[in-house]
């Protein structure tokens, strides 16, 4: 898979592409990331990629010529990107889900804003707007980032056969089970008995029924979207009925 990256700063993004997986599936050709220099296309007339805002008020804007260019260059490539994503805090949030989908893609452009954002023209030149979460960074370099991490690792013989996905949270649609290793015991904190018992059927249970309750507990919004069988929807039923329960 081919990223396509343009930023203002593509020094920030660079060392952090080549150390581990991300740096091995780089050299092992498995992933390409080209970093382009939105600075390129700030022209002679000002030199500068942004401008101050019509109507008035602090910060500085994008200038839409400046994604503008960085389209036109992109839609020269061969193959040219299946999408073009803005990361935004406006934008539609990045899910596990979207993720998938961009993992199928041969190649994705990534548009990493500064400053107050783009001129909002560049929403209707781009493919997507994609947010990482609701709050505030001074730039669209994490967020590029965090996106084509998410994405990488479900790339083919990206991650080493020790970190391979075993049942990553969010593909059950619950937070993932407890795990525990090495001491059982650590200053009186006791790794759970069932764990230690070798039988796999009770094990698996257990993990079942700990991924719903921190579920439960941490992010009820996620049990609308989880398939859940009968009785595990009881089973939140009773605990969401009272603290005897369950
Ligand atoms: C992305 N969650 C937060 C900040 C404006 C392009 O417009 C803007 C981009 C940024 C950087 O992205 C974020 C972000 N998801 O802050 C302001």
């Amino acid at each position: 898979m081919r990223f396509t990256v343009y930023t203002l700063f593509p020094g920030l993004l660079e060392p952090y592409l080549q150390e581990a997986l991300l740096g091995r599936a780089l050299r092992s050709g498995r992933l390409t990331v080209e970093l382009r220099d939105l600075r390129r296309f700030a022209g002679n007339r000002t030199g500068r990629v942004d401008d101050a805002p019509y109507g008035g008020g602090a910060g500085m804007v994008m200038r839409v010529d400046v994604a503008g260019q960085a389209l036109d260059e992109l839609a020269q490539d061969a193959p040219p990107p299946s999408e073009t994503v803005l990361l935004t805090p406006a934008g539609e949030p990045l899910t596990q889900g979207l993720v998938e989908r961009f993992a199928a893609m041969p190649h994705l452009a990534l548009i990493s804003g500064r400053y107050e954002g783009f001129d909002a023209r560049v929403e209707q030149l781009v493919t997507r707007q994609v947010s990482i979460g609701d709050y505030v960074l001074m730039g669209g370099e994490l967020p590029a980032l965090v996106l084509l991490e998410a994405t990488a690792r479900l790339l083919p013989d990206v991650l080493g056969d020790a970190d391979s996905h075993r049942q990553d949270s969010f593909s059950s649609g619950l937070l993932d089970y407890p795990e525990y290793t090495r001491p059982p015991s650590y200053r009186g904190l006791d790794v759970p008995e069932v764990l230690l018992s070798g039988h796999h059927e009770k094990v698996a249970a257990w993990r079942r029924v700990e991924a719903l309750r921190r579920t439960f507990e941490r992010r009820p919004d996620l049990l609308e979207g989880a398939p859940l069988t009968e009785e595990e929807r009881a089973l939140v039923a009773a605990w969401r009925a009272g603290p005897k329960a369950g």
